[in-house]
């Protein structure tokens, strides 16, 4: 997407209208992610707002808790990126949910965060388990575990040390992590945790984090290295997810790892970008100018775009609290030269999640017909498979009688065999089968003798 003379019109309001500065969203609720034709139609701050998107998001969201994953192509939004590039941080500011992030907590598993809008009046909730890998991973060769299934917390709020304490129960006990180099270590785990927050002032949100790229194998085992990248690889590929690819303003595109494995698995149309840590380019205007181009359009950040849809946000620094205002900081950052020059709708961690909000509710309505059939083959397989299982044997008595019905049927078809073997179903009648090949076997050689003696 290039930026146009209206984008630029229109920078200097940034975050002034809530709901108003979105993605064109037709009736059938898709998004217009270029946003090329300069018309920003109002889509709501919320877009599980209508009883349908909703009742969708919850089915989708059971599939999952379920497992299905595996089996049924389930739309999600994935964060990659580069290590300590700021996922995490960013996924902080999406759902206000007190990550750890920083140094020393470094994403160990993908973690899903489910946020769910309840009715008025009621409590808010947290709950927090562990389910299967969703992906296939090659490079990881862990000790199979189950203890994870067992894990379960529930509870009111989440707060910081809380959550923190979680963690560390969960990367010690049940997903094994023992962090270092070497045998018997354990960086990462392939099981995802899953973080579902449910209140009345929540929004309907789907997401999931996952470890950074390394590019540097000094403190975990080589192989995990290739893991990891295969981890990455695997959410980037399937085409049923979208792809949020975060890169940091600080490093040059170019020598960001993730931004090339995007260009080989991810197409530009399941891809946005968004660029962190903008606040740390400070005073250097080079370099922000950089970052604006590459945000408009106007700077091309490698041969091959990975996307047309960009961000700009900035999150909260390990030198900053848990008081920090985030809204207050990114408006005063993005409000001054050169990043005004960014569409408001493109600035900002407040306009993101509207932004993927969008495209979460649009491309689950999309991907649902699909769900649905692919739900019900595999359902009419699943019957099939257990008629064929006989009826139900609950009692002794019941599994007695099927055995003796087995015993029963193999002794006629012994005495078949024995006595009269032309009362034999076709498919047991060994002696005709054994005749039939030795005749076959004669004439394939009597054949051949005849050809050999022919040829001069
Ligand atoms: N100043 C500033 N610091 C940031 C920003 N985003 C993240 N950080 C800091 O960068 C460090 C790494 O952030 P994380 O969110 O843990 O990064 P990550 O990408 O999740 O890291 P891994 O999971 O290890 O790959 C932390 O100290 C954050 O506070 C930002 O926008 N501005
Ligand atoms: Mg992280």
């Amino acid at each position: 997407m290039s930026s146009t003379t209206e984008d630029r019109s229109r920078s200097t309001t940034p975050f002034s209208s809530p709901a108003g500065t979105e993605d064109t969203v037709n009736t059938t609720n898709t998004v217009n992610t270029e946003g090329s034709d300069g018309i920003d139609d109002a889509i709501p701050e919320n877009p599980f707002d209508s009883e349908s998107s909703r009742i969708l998001f919850d089915a989708v969201d059971q599939l999952q808790h379920c497992g299905a994953s595996r089996l049924v192509d389930i739309p999600q939004l994935v964060i990659v990126g580069g290590q300590s590039t700021g996922k995490s941080s960013l996924l902080q500011s999406l759902t206000d949910i007190p990550f750890p992030v920083g140094t020393g907590c470094c994403t160990r598993f993908a973690t899903r965060i489910v946020s769910k809008r309840t009715a008025p009046g009621t409590a808010s909730r947290f709950k927090i388990t562990i389910v299967p890998p969703e992906v296939s991973i090659e490079g990881f060769e862990y000790p199979a575990r189950d203890n994870y299934r067992e894990y379960v917390q529930v509870g009111e709020t989440l707060g910081a040390e809380e959550f923190e304490a979680i963690m560390e129960e969960v990367s010690n006990d049940y997903m094994g992590i023992r962090s270092g180099k070497g045998p018997g270590k354990k960086n990462f785990a392939t099981q995802v945790l899953r973080v579902e927050l449910s209140g009345p002032g929540r929004p309907f949100f789907s997401i999931v984090d996952i470890p950074g790229l390394f590019v540097n194998p000094d403190t975990v085992n080589e192989g995990e290295m290739h893991g990891i990248q295969s981890m990455i690889v695997e959410y980037m590929k399937q085409p049923e997810n979208f792809v949020i690819c975060v890169a940091d303003a600080v490093t040059d595109l170019a020598n960001q790892g993730i931004v090339h494995l995007a260009t080989k698995h991810v197409t530009k149309q399941r891809c946005v970008g968004v660029l962190t840590k903008c606040d740390m380019l400070r005073d250097d205007e080079d370099a922000s100018s950089k970052i604006v181009g590459i945000a408009t359009g106007q700077e091309e950040h490698t041969t091959q775009p990975i996307c047309d849809t960009w961000f700009v946000v900035r999150n909260r620094s390990s030198r900053e609290d848990r008081s920090f205002d985030l809204a207050r900081a990114e408006m005063q950052l993005f409000e001054r030269a050169p990043w005004n020059e960014i569409r408001p709708n493109r600035r900002g961690t407040r306009m993101l999640r509207t932004h993927l909000s969008s495209l979460l509710s649009s491309r689950i309505r999309g991907n649902f017909p699909n769900i649905r059939s692919r739900i019900q083959h595999l359902l009419s397989e699943a019957q099939r498979a257990r008629t064929a299982l006989g009826n139900p044997r609950q009692t002794h008595a019941d599994r007695q009688g099927y055995l003796r019905d087995v015993v029963e049927r193999y002794e006629a078809l012994a005495t078949d065999a024995l006595e009269k073997p032309g009362r034999l179903p076709e498919a047991l009648r060994a002696r005709n089968k054994v005749k039939a090949a030795n005749d076959e076997f004669t004439r394939k050689i009597t054949e051949d003798d005849g050809r050999e003696e022919r040829t001069p």
